[in-house]
């Protein structure tokens, strides 16, 4: 059985990697670094057979010994400061991961593998970002690179050392220069997944804006599920390679905006995105846009995903992880609510949490708890559902009532408020806060919360 090693494997790509390889019968090593990492168990239950193994791009010693005890066939270098935000914030950190720590595995493998005749193949996870204030359009493997970020420049200096372990050494190294993937499990700090996630939570009316930074840039998105095979070809080879992968189109954010918003039912996207410059960088990647002929000729790889495809793909699935989050913060607190004895007082329906009036089901007096959001802080469910807090207060009289959640169908279809059911057919809002008054039927399609720029929701490190 072939033994392949990745690096960053609880990031998307690692996880999409991790599958693919274990499905093609390979015993799968991930290397995770720093204590208790909070994804391995999602990742661990995701791919039962997937071993994790600890180790440090910032720590030659460590990688000496993970690639002696593994003993890998292929190793696949994934892991970085993957956010080009961030790397500004950080541009030595980022130097040293993402660019030292490429050498530290190169340097692994050849002390490990020997400096000659070593058999240990290698794949860099090299990045569009490379090109960056791009020489030609499109790009290609002859493109010369011109980086705009720090994450950009340890890329450039990670590709160069995987191509001179390759000259020098004769290892068979790889470098896949890989334009933007996206997929459900992008991290929420991407463009791409902060805006379906935010459709999701604006659908649902727990957020009402998106907030973004630079909507004109452009880039080349294809799905990662399919790039992480591209990274598996490359090893297959007789001979190690670079290969840009790509999808041959570029698209805007603005486009996509426009597609994710429509796939979530909405007319129009520009009531709910607002802008801030925090959001945006201090130098640029305007377009990108990849050619990937040699990689469909050598690798007879192609994307199989296209880009209407994957904004659907990310919509639909934020909406029912979103939809099930809220579920499952429903059923945590009407089950805490029967535990306590001094809990069965609420009455739990959704209300406003703005506006001077709380809404309480008909006949409870409960008082609520008012939450006040901080500006900056993210919209959270526990933030846009005030409830009664006679549980909290024993001085306080229970009414009685047991804690339920309200149903998509006894919210308001106008404006998404707490609504209450007279009539089967029909739901009525109550939030007094804002009462938009209307009665509509139980039966209509997406839920509308108007923007409001009191409730505005933004992820400041997003
Ligand atoms: O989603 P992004 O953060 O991805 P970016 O910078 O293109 O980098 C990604 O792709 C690279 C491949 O080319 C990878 F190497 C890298 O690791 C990463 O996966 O930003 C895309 C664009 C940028 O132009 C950014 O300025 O979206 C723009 N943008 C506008 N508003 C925003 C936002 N980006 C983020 N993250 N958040 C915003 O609010």
């Amino acid at each position: 059985m072939p033994r392949a090693l990745i690096t960053g494997t609880t990031g998307q790509d690692g996880r999409y990697l991790a599958q693919l390889l274990v499905a093609k019968g390979y015993d799968v090593f991930g290397m995770v670094s720093g204590q208790a990492n909070p994804k391995i168990q999602m990742v661990q239950e995701e791919t039962p057979e997937l071993e994790f193994i600890e180790g440090d791009l910032q720590d030659l010693s460590s990688l000496i010994s993970v690639v002696e005890l593994v003993q890998p066939d292929e190793v696949y270098n994934l892991g970085a400061i993957s956010f080009v935000a961030l790397s500004f914030r950080q541009p030595e950190l980022t130097a040293d991961i993402t660019g030292l720590g490429v050498l530290r595995m190169l340097e692994a493998i050849r002390v490990i593998g020997g400096a000659q005749d070593n058999s240990i193949r290698f794949y860099q996870a090299s990045s569009s970002e490379m090109f960056g204030k791009v020489r030609a359009t499109p790009q290609t493997e002859k493109t010369p690179f011109h980086p705009r970020s720090p994450y950009g420049v340890a890329k450039v200096f990670g590709h160069y050392t995987t191509v001179n372990y390759r000259e020098a050494y004769g290892l068979h190294a790889s470098s896949g220069m890989l334009f933007n993937h996206e997929s459900p499990r992008r991290g929420l700090e991407f463009v791409t997944r902060k805006i379906t996630n935010g459709i999701a939570r604006i659908k649902l009316g727990l957020q009402d804006k998106l907030v973004l930074g630079n909507l004109e840039a452009s880039r080349d998105w294809g799905f990662a599920g399919d790039y992480v095979e591209a990274m598996w070809r490359m090893l297959q080879q007789d001979e190690p390679d670079d290969y840009v992968i790509a999808t041959g189109e570029t698209h805007t954010i603005r486009e996509f905006l426009s597609l994710a918003f429509e796939a979530a039912g909405f007319d129009d996207w520009k009531p709910y995105v607002g802008s801030d410059p925090r959001f945006e960088r201090p130098a640029e990647v305007d377009v990108l846009i990849g050619d990937a002929t040699k990689a469909r000729e050598r690798l007879g790889w192609e994307p199989k995903v296209d880009f209407p495809g994957l904004v659907r793909m990310m919509v639909e699935a934020d909406i029912v992880a979103e939809e099930a989050r809220d579920n499952h913060w429903w059923s945590v607190s009407r089950a805490r609510a029967r535990s306590s004895p001094t809990t069965s007082a609420c009455c739990g329906r959704s209300t406003s949490t703005s506006g001077p009036a709380p809404t309480w089901r008909s006949g409870c007096t409960r008082v609520r708890r008012s939450r006040s959001r901080r500006p900056g802080r993210a919209a959270s469910a526990s933030t846009r559902r005030p409830r009664c807090v006679a549980r909290s207060d024993p001085t306080r009289p229970s009414c009685g009532r047991r804690a339920t959640k309200p149903s998509p169908e006894t919210r308001c279809r106008a404006c998404s408020r707490g609504g209450r059911s007279s009539s089967p057919s029909s739901t009525v809002c109550i939030s007094s806060s804002a009462r938009c008054g209307t009665s509509s039927p139980s039966s209509g399609t997406a839920r509308r919360r108007p923007p409001s720029s009191s409730t505005t929701a933004t992820r400041a490190t997003r």
